[in-house]
Formats: structure tokens, C-alpha cells, sequence
């Protein structure tokens, strides 16, 4: 039997985001402050936010941008990539968000893939921005760049545009967003999630946390990321909330902007909660202005959790969910913090959920432990232009198999214990493993390769490639493997550990047996 969640459903609308989060012109919070840069203090309401989003789009449809196309965003926190996003979504368009860290082939390999006809970004990010550009056949005025540069369109001319918002044509059925996950197999692909599934996912979290206009949340986890995308950006227009931004995670200058602004909401990835229990400056700030400290996006350790929750005299609570679900589906409400910390709460409303033993087929219930299935409106279309994968990963019942192994209380909290899928998650990032292991082929030293998640000395789950030397590669070292990746891809996909082994474990298929690499490191 599916486990439903305990929340009575909630009713979707049949609008396109912009309609939903903008319609009203935001009534009596148009004055008030949408979002503020961290980092500088310049601050946007509600009201100017509107008018840039009309503006952005005006100026998008003069260029030729209909609805369908893509545009891709390519720039860290600032007021101004919302402003841009939702100029986008209201020009009708479609947003793919990059990595701020990618390197030009990895943001050519988006570009491309998406079908994106502009790319938005920022001067400190032009030269890769046009690097992967023209690897992705985009012209050069293809670009825009926010702050300005000379020769590109800035968000200066976008705005000074006297043209008017062409009528909105999207519905709650068309493509908003295209986010880039590599799901249970395989290299990134473009998740397909509708003005519907992120309209659905804003209201199934309302009931599970207490956001309002009263609320100050931080934005240091990056918009080009789902949890970003929703949970921060959205959540707060949605709830009429304040977003403070901060465009990179630095410690000192996270705990500066949660003490000036006197944030209530941060949400964090675990390594942040490393940093606040542990770190001696944490103590130099006033910190007294903080409520809740949300943990999400890779498993959150309990013990970790309290001494956070201690210090820092909050309330410290986890979700969990994937980018393929919009992207929460589990959460431990703000009105259960006696909730075991370890678990990721209750499913969110609308949505069912099996436990289903990756042996046997069979659900299983409290007690038992399964392969996680959630349906529910927040779950993706598809992937973009690749059947196979959707087919994989959505069953004919509507179910999205999420490759994360849970078990459920007979209340129906859910606990994640272990992962059956290939992806590994650093910091809260994914990394795919199948492309670690393309990029590591292409080494005229190195024969096969296979890469799996395992444990560092602080417990942070890292990439360790095996590696088979070529008959030529006698002298290949470790920190050369290393190096090859790192040069050839964003940080937080770096192999950091490396063992050179005789042969690949595979199946008679040719698969890698993960499994059995896994073992193997287990008994190591
Ligand atoms: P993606 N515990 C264990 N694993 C987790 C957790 C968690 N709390 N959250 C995410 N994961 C892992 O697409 C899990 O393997 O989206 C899952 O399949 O980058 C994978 O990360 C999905 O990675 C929130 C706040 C969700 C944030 C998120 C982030 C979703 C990350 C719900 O409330």
C-alpha cells in the first residue's frame, strides 16, 4: 500500500509561475524589500522587482526570444538573477541554470544540450561564458552580460527598453526550467519541470514551514541549484518573505550578513553545519536573530545537527528531495522539532510514497527498508531528449524511483539510510560518476576506469577513481590522474582519491559493479 502523506492535499492553480508569484503586484508589499545583496546592502522591492521582471522581458521579445526557447543563466546570488530569471519565465521562455564554477566544456555541453538560444551571465564570467559560447555554435551577441561589458547588451539596456511585456502564453502544462541533474545513472541531463511542478512544490511546503512577510531568509546556497531555485528564491516571493544573497559561501562573511540583517531562515548543506558547530568565529557573532537552520540536499548527521542546534540556541530541521521532484518531497515541519534529526519527516501533501526492496520488487513497510518511489505533482516530466532515462526513472504509475534507500515510522516519518544509485554528492553537489569515468577514459595512459562515492577523514563522501594504467601508462601517477580532472572540470567534481587496480569489475553486460568496488573499499 502507498504511504500518503499526512497533510490534507492542496490545490494546484493552473497558471504559470510568474502569474502565481507576481499576479497581485504583491498588494501592500510592494514597498517592501524583495531581496537585498549581502554583500553590498542594495536592496530591491517587491514593486521595482516587478517592473525589472516586465522590463527584462519586454526587452527579451524585442531580441526575438518566443515562448520555447531557452535561455541559459550562467551568474551567482545576486538580486539581479532573479530579476533575470523570472524576466525569462515571463518572456515566455525557458530557464536552463548553470554551475557558476563550470568550466567552458561543461557549460557547452548545457548549452548545448538545452537547445539554449541566449546565455545571461556576469563580466567575472565572460571569458568562459564565451569560450563554451562557441562551442555551443552561440554568436557572440548571444551573450548578456549583467553588470556590462563593452560590445555585449547589459541589464542597463535591457531595462531601458520602451517596448511592453509581450501577453503571457505559457500555462501550468509548458517547461519552466530546465535544471541539469545526472539522476540515478548516467551524465547530467536536462530535468523537464513545468510552471506546475514548481507552483505545486511551493504549496506543498507551505504547510511545513512557518515563512512569512515577517521572515528574513539566506540565499548563500547558489539559484542554479533546485534547493536554491525553490526553497530560497521562490519560497520568498511566494510568501512575501526577504532574501538576502550571498554570491559565494565564505564563513566570516555568512556570519556578518546573518548578524547585520538579523536573518531568521538560513538554510544550509551539511558542511555549512560542520562549520557553525566547530568553527571558533561563529562565537564573535551575534547569532541570537536566528530561528531555523534547514538542512538539505545529502544526509544530515544527527549528533552534527544538535550541537548546531545547541550553540546557536535554534531549531534545526532537514528535508530531502532530488532536483527530478521540484525539489522537496520530505520535510520535518517547522511545529516537530522533537522529530529525530537523522530523518527527513513526513511527505509533503499530494503526494504517495512506496518503499520498494531493490531485490525482490516487494514494498515494504514500517520496519522494512526499500527503494524510495514518490509520486506526487511536483514530480518531473521527464528528461529532456532522452527517453531512455525518463523511462528508467518514471514508472507507467507515475512513480519517480529515486535510487535513495528510506525506511518509515508507522507515523509515517521517513529516514534516508543508504543510496542504491551511482551518483555521488559532494557537499550537497552531484557528481556523476559516468562522466568521471568518460573524462578519465580520454587519458592515453589510463585503459579503464571506475569511480564511486567513498568517505574522506571528516566523513564527507568524496569521488575515489579506480584506474586500469594502459600498457604505456607504467609511470602514471596518482596526483597526475588528479590533476587531469581537475583541469578539465568544475572543483566539486574532482576525483580526490585514487587506486590504481588490475581490471574493473563488470558485469557479463559490461557494467560496472559499483557494488563490488564498494566492497572491496569496505573491507579495505
Ligand atoms: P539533487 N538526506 C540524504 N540524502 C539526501 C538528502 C537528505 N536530507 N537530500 C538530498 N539527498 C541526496 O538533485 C539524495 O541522494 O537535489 C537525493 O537523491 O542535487 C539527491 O541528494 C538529490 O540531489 C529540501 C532541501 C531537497 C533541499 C533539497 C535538495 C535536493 C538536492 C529538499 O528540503
Amino acid at each position: 500500500m502507498p504511504i500518503r502523506s499526512p497533510y490534507p492535499d492542496v490545490e494546484i492553480p493552473e497558471v504559470s509561475l510568474f502569474e502565481f508569484l507576481f499576479a497581485d503586484g504583491f498588494g501592500d508589499r510592494a514597498g517592501a524589500p524583495a531581496l537585498i545583496d549581502g554583500g553590498s546592502g542594495a536592496t530591491i522591492s517587491f514593486g521595482e522587482l516587478n517592473a525589472m521582471v516586465e522590463k527584462i522581458a519586454a526587452a527579451l521579445a524585442e531580441r526575438g526570444v518566443v515562448k520555447g526557447d531557452v535561455v541559459g543563466l550562467f551568474a551567482p546570488n545576486t538580486p539581479y538573477w532573479v530579476a533575470s530569471f523570472h524576466g525569462v519565465l515571463r518572456a515566455n521562455a525557458i530557464v536552463t541554470s548553470a554551475n557558476s564554477l563550470y568550466t567552458p566544456g561543461e557549460l557547452a555541453h548545457q548549452l548545448g544540450d538545452s537547445g539554449a538560444k541566449l546565455l545571461i551571465t556576469i563580466s567575472p564570467f565572460l571569458d568562459r561564458a564565451t569560450a563554451a559560447a562557441k562551442e555551443a555554435g552561440l554568436a557572440d551577441d548571444a551573450i548578456i552580460v549583467l553588470d556590462g561589458a563593452e560590445g555585449y547588451t547589459s541589464l542597463r539596456d535591457l531595462l531601458g527598453t520602451a517596448a511592453e511585456a509581450p501577453a503571457i502564453e505559457v500555462t501550468g502544462d509548458d517547461t519552466a526550467v530546465l535544471p541539469y541533474s545526472s539522476g540515478t545513472t548516467g551524465r547530467a541531463k536536462g530535468v523537464i519541470l513545468t510552471h506546475r511542478n514548481l507552483i505545486a512544490n511551493l504549496l506543498q511546503i507551505e504547510p511545513l514551514g512557518n515563512v512569512s512577510s515577517d521572515t528574513k531568509i539566506l540565499a548563500v546556497l547558489p539559484f542554479f541549484h533546485i534547493y536554491g531555485m525553490t526553497v530560497m528564491m521562490n519560497q520568498g516571493l511566494h510568501r512575501r518573505s526577504t532574501v538576502v544573497t550571498m554570491p559565494k559561501f565564505d564563513l566570516a562573511e555568512f556570519l556578518r550578513i546573518v548578524s547585520e540583517y538579523k536573518v531568521q531562515r538560513v538554510y544550509i548543506a551539511p558542511p555549512v553545519a560542520v562549520a557553525l558547530a566547530k568553527h571558533p568565529i561563529v562565537d564573535q557573532y551575534d547569532l541570537s536573530c536566528v530561528d531555523v537552520i534547514f538542512s538539505g540536499a545529502a544526509p544530515l548527521d544527527a549528533e552534527l545537527g544538535h550541537a548546531v542546534a545547541k550553540r546557536l540556541n535554534c531549531t534545526v530541521l532537514q528535508g530531502y528531495g532530488m532536483t527530478e521532484m521540484s525539489p522537496v518531497s520530505h520535510v520535518i515541519p517547522d511545529d516537530r522539532p522533537d522529530i529525530d534529526l537523522n530523518s527527513c519527516g513526513f511527505a509533503v501533501p499530494n503526494t504517495e510514497c512506496k518503499l520498494v526492496d531493490p531485490d525482490t520488487g516487494e514494498e515494504v513497510g514500517p520496519g522494512g527498508r526499500g527503494e524510495l518511489w514518490v509520486k506526487g505533482p511536483n514530480v518531473m516530466v521527464g528528461y529532456l531528449n532522452n527517453e531512455e532515462a525518463t523511462a528508467a526513472t518514471l514508472d507507467a504509475d507515475g512513480y519517480l524511483h529515486t535510487g535513495d534507500v528510506a525506511t518509515v515510522t508507522e507515523d509515517g516519518i521517513f529516514t534516508i539510510v543508504d543510496r542504491v544509485k551511482e551518483l555521488i554528492k559532494y557537499k550537497g553537489y552531484q557528481v556523476p560518476p559516468a562522466e568521471l569515468e568518460a573524462l578519465l577514459l580520454t587519458h592515453d595512459k589510463i585503459a579503464d576506469a571506475a569511480v564511486i562515492g567513498v568517505r574522506d577523514a571528516e566523513g564527507e563522501e568524496v569521488p575515489k577513481a579506480f584506474v586500469v594504467k594502459q600498457q604505456n601508462g607504467a609511470d602514471l601517477t596518482e596526483d597526475e590522474v588528479m590533476d587531469f580532472v581537475a583541469e578539465r572540470i568544475a572543483p566539486h567534481k574532482k576525483v580526490r582519491v585514487v587506486e590504481f587496480i588490475g581490471e574493473v569489475p563488470k558485469s557479463a553486460a559490461g557494467k560496472i559493479l559499483r557494488k563490488d568496488l564498494r566492497a572491496r573499499e569496505a573491507s579495505a
